[in-house]
Parts: structure tokens; C-alpha cells; sequence
């Protein structure tokens, strides 16, 4: 018996440091810390992707640090990006709230050794390492405008309730909707982009700024929300209004937050990728990057878990991005199934 225990206490001595290095290892590749920082807080289309982020950098040991400014503004994700530099993170992803201001303290952060992606609405090239991007913009943008073409029976004022005015994603879309409009000028010669308003993905400027186009456009056929927050403050006020079928809505949103608006014929239909996809998808790739196995060049794959692989691609700005995917359409067809899910 007794000789028993002294032999399991050799044991214990003779593992007990591998045990400790084991140990050390792990908790050193659990402090590697990764951080994502969205436009602005009180957006569950931010949280989403927040949260999409957190289990993909979680799903390979590692920390995610989740961060979002009260107002979406370059200013307040500068102060952030500061912090992160201070708390030496591995890397940083961010939604940019615009396409170059943040470029000097980015470039602070890389040269220091810091990681740099943007996802969902890129910075520019010079700042990151690569971009990634939920859907194809040119598509987003072209297939806006076909759907209130359709909405309006061909002809009609139209108007475009956007986030912030230097948020490059929507800008990005909305450069794309007036090629569309320009490049097809015979098909498009009745319907009228009377103006394009700014919500700032706030809630209450984007209902008082679908009112304001209301009131300056009675004869408004179609309202294209290319934000989660706008479409869903457009819907509101329509049917809060009794303008169900006189204004359409479409645009971008989230099918837990348009399902309403989608069942009583508010929004037609609209469309949306996964905003949880899109964040785990740019915890992959930041990870990928701090390991050196993604430098943000044109042909690099990389493998991301259960979306399996993915390629380095030009993008339309000059640099280079990672695609998700094809946008999803969501319609009285299909809304009840996803409304659950994000
Ligand atoms: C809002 C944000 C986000 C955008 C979606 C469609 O939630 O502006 O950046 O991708 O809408």
C-alpha cells in the first residue's frame, strides 16, 4: 500500500512539470487576444456579427475581445483602436465607420505588429491587411435598384434611407444603385432617386428621417434601406402610418427584425447574408493572419471551420477581400423560418 503511494508520487513528480509547461502553453495561446470593433452599439446586426466573431476566435483557443463606440463615428473607433494598441492584442477587425480616417492609427497598430482586417465596411487598403466582405457590392447595389423598379410598377419617386454618410459599405451600394440607374437610363427614365437621407444606423433619426422623405415626396413609391436599422425604422413608420402598400420598403435587413414588415406586406421582400457567418468568418482570417498564413494576397486560401475554404480576391477598391457569399432573398416564402436565426 504505502509502497504504492510513494510510486504514484513519482510519478506525479516526474509529469508534474510537462504538466506545467502544457499548461503555460495553453494559457499563453489563450491570452493571444483578437478584436473585433462594430460601428456603433445597439445594433443587433453589430451583435450578431460580434457574436459570430467571439466563437470562431473561441473555436481555435484563442480570446475575443468585442468593443463597439456609443455614436458610429471614425473619432470614437479611433480612441478604441488606441486601447487595443495599449492591451497589445494579436488583431484588430473593424467595421469601419470610414474609409480613411482610421488609417493612421491603424498603420500604428500593424506597425506594431498588429494584425488589421476590416469586415462588412472596409478601410482602405493602405490600413488593412485584407477586407472582408459579406457579398458581392456591385450585386447589392444593382439588384436595390431592379427591386424597386419592380416595386414602383416601373416608374415613381424613389429614395435611398441610408447609415451614416461616410460609412464606405453603404456608400460602396450606393455608388453601385446610381450605375445601375445610369447604365440602363432607358429602363429606368420613370423612376425618379429623389434624395438620399441618413439615418446614421440610429433609430430615431431614421424614423424622423423616413418621415422628412414622406413629407418632401408624397408621391414616394419606394424607399431602398440598404441598413438593418433604416429598413427596420422604414417599416415602422409605414405601417405605423397606414402606408402598407402606397410606400414600399426594401433594402438590407434582419429577417428577426423585418418579419413583421414582410408579413403584412410592408416589405415586399428584401434581402441579407448572415451577419453571424460574416464575423466568424473574419475571426478565421485573423487568426490566419496573425500566423502568417494569410499576408491579404490575390490567390491565398485559408480554411475557415465550418465554412470551410476560402480565397484572397481583388476587390473593386484597389486591394483585396474575402467574400462570404451571394446575398439571401427574404420573402413572405421563406421569412418564418429565418426570423429565429438572426
Ligand atoms: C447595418 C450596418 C451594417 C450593414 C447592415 C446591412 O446594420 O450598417 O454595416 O452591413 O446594416
Amino acid at each position: 500500500m504505502k509502497r504504492g503511494i510513494v510510486l504514484a508520487l513519482i510519478v506525479i513528480m516526474a509529469v508534474a512539470p510537462i504538466v506545467t509547461v502544457f499548461a503555460r502553453g495553453a494559457q499563453e495561446a489563450g491570452a493571444q487576444r483578437h478584436a473585433f470593433i462594430f460601428k456603433n452599439t445597439g445594433n443587433p446586426y453589430g451583435d450578431k456579427q460580434m457574436e459570430g466573431f467571439a466563437d470562431g476566435i473561441r473555436a481555435q483557443g484563442f480570446e475575443a475581445i468585442l468593443r463597439a463606440p456609443d455614436q458610429p463615428t471614425a473619432e470614437a473607433q479611433i480612441q478604441i483602436i488606441e486601447q487595443l494598441i495599449a492591451q497589445r492584442v494579436a488583431s484588430i477587425s473593424v467595421t469601419g465607420n470610414d474609409f480613411d480616417a482610421l488609417q493612421p492609427v491603424l498603420t500604428r497598430a500593424r506597425n506594431q505588429g498588429i494584425a488589421v482586417l476590416s469586415a462588412d465596411s472596409a478601410v482602405n487598403p493602405a490600413s488593412r491587411i485584407t477586407h472582408i466582405n459579406q457579398a458581392d457590392s456591385e450585386m447589392i447595389g444593382r439588384t436595390l435598384i431592379q427591386a424597386a423598379y419592380d416595386m414602383a410598377g416601373g416608374s415613381g419617386d424613389i429614395a435611398i434611407l441610408s447609415a451614416t454618410s461616410t460609412a464606405s459599405n453603404q456608400n460602396l451600394w450606393i455608388e453601385w444603385m446610381q450605375k445601375e440607374l445610369a447604365e440602363n437610363a432607358s429602363k429606368y427614365a420613370n423612376l425618379n432617386l429623389v434624395r438620399i437621407a441618413y439615418g446614421d444606423d440610429l433609430r430615431d433619426k431614421s424614423v424622423s428621417e423616413t418621415e422628412g422623405l414622406l413629407q418632401s415626396f408624397p408621391n414616394l413609391r419606394v424607399i431602398i434601406a440598404p441598413t438593418t436599422v433604416g429598413i427596420a425604422a422604414a417599416g415602422r413608420v409605414i405601417t405605423d402610418r397606414g402606408l402598407i402598400g402606397q410606400v414600399k420598403v426594401t433594402g438590407l435587413g434582419l429577417p428577426s427584425e423585418m418579419a413583421e414588415y414582410i408579413e403584412n406586406g410592408a416589405t415586399p421582400y428584401m434581402f441579407l447574408w448572415n451577419p453571424i457567418d460574416v464575423g466568424y468568418l473574419t475571426a478565421y482570417a485573423a487568426v490566419a493572419a496573425v500566423e502568417g498564413r494569410l499576408t491579404g494576397a490575390v490567390g491565398e486560401t485559408f480554411s475557415a471551420g465550418r465554412l470551410g475554404d476560402f480565397e484572397v480576391v481583388q476587390a473593386g477598391d484597389g486591394g483585396t477581400e474575402v467574400l462570404l457569399g451571394a446575398p439571401f432573398r427574404f420573402d413572405p416564402s421563406n421569412i418564418a423560418e429565418w426570423k429565429t436565426v438572426y
